[in-house]
């Protein structure tokens, strides 16, 4: 079966991934593609054969057998919600959506239809480096985990970042896959800074070390540091009670080149989860988890105190 796939937002992300989806990831064909600029729909279905602009997001859902989401971050609630209502699977880039209140809604909606139709663009669950780091951790090669170090470097940011993005576009990545890797919920955010980088905008609160504490009293320290100059560096260091694990020594020009086969790998697994019928990889609730994490430390950052994270039980549905 080949999956036909709509792409709803023609920008940047939505522009790789239906690439990737046409000329890489086997099993699926882009068929329509909308954006609220219709030229640069008309740009992006050019590349993908046989594709066609769809009038609206509602027209394109109706038309495909699955949905990538890709549009501006305020809006992937309402693409979400319209597919969930449809019985149509969908892929949405991060972050689910702006608030945590608004990931919940999606969930309840997916709850309301009985089983899972989304999963959430998180692709680090799909690198190697990541993988094996979760291996180390859960056969018990390195014993319990007791402390993760991490850093998150970009050579520089456009004027149009802003601090909170450090937490909410960027460390989002490090909040969901260490709950992935370590397999536990998060119980407190923190944060310390330092002197600001005189490579960052004024406005711009650059770097951050973020702390987060784990359910079982494991700690975190994520360097956010987006103003690097050298390159894009993404480093993890587990810390076990009888052994060490990182990430490999790895510098690229961006994330695109760094998450490449991520990238390739996470849309391959969910066109074949589509075909077979079901939804897999990072879920809606994954997405809520991370905006709840992702409020607690940007709150810890402004008011520069320890800030307790409390999440509402897991739906049956997320077991
Ligand atoms: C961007 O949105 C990403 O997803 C990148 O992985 C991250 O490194 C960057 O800081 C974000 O702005």
């Amino acid at each position: 079966m080949t999956v036909n796939v709509g792409v709803i937002g023609a920008g940047m992300i939505g522009l790789e991934h239906l690439r990737r989806l046409t000329t890489s990831v086997t099993g699926a064909r882009v068929t329509a593609v909308n954006d609220i600029d219709q030229a640069r729909a008309a740009q992006a279905a050019a590349e993908a054969p046989g594709a066609r602009v769809a009038d609206s997001p509602h027209e394109l859902i109706d038309a495909v057998d699955a949905v990538v989401v890709t549009s501006w971050g305020p809006s992937h609630e309402e693409h979400v919600l319209a597919c969930i209502a449809a019985g149509t699977p969908v892929f949405c880039e991060k972050p689910l959506a702006t608030t945590a209140d608004a990931c919940l809604r999606i969930v309840e909606a997916e709850q309301a239809h009985g089983s899972r139709l989304v999963q959430v663009g998180f692709m680090r669950r799909y690198d190697t480096g990541y993988q094996a780091l979760r291996d180390a951790v859960t056969s018990g090669e390195i014993g319990a985990p007791l402390i993760v170090h991490c850093a998150h470097r970009n050579a520089d940011v456009p004027d149009t970042y802003t601090s909170d993005m450090a937490v909410h576009d960027t460390a989002i990545h490090e909040i969901d896959t260490l709950r992935w890797l370590l397999g536990e919920d998060f119980v407190a955010a923190g944060a310390v800074l330092p002197r600001r980088s005189s490579r960052a905008a004024a406005h711009l609160i650059d770097p951050q070390i973020l702390l987060l504490e784990t359910t079982s009293g494991a700690r975190i320290d994520i360097e956010v540091n987006v103003n690097c100059a050298y390159g894009y560096d993404i480093r993890c260091e587990v810390v076990g009670e009888t052994g060490v694990r990182q990430l490999p020594d790895l510098v690229t020009a961006d994330w695109r080149e760094r998450f490449g086969p991520a990238f390739d790998a996470e849309l391959l697994q969910w066109v074949e989860s589509v075909a077979a019928g079901r939804t897999t990889g990072p879920s809606s609730w994954d997405g809520y988890a991370a905006a709840v994490t992702a409020d607690a430390l940007v709150a810890a950052v402004r008011e520069q105190r320890q800030v307790a994270i409390t999440m509402k039980d897991r739906p049956e549905v997320y077991r």
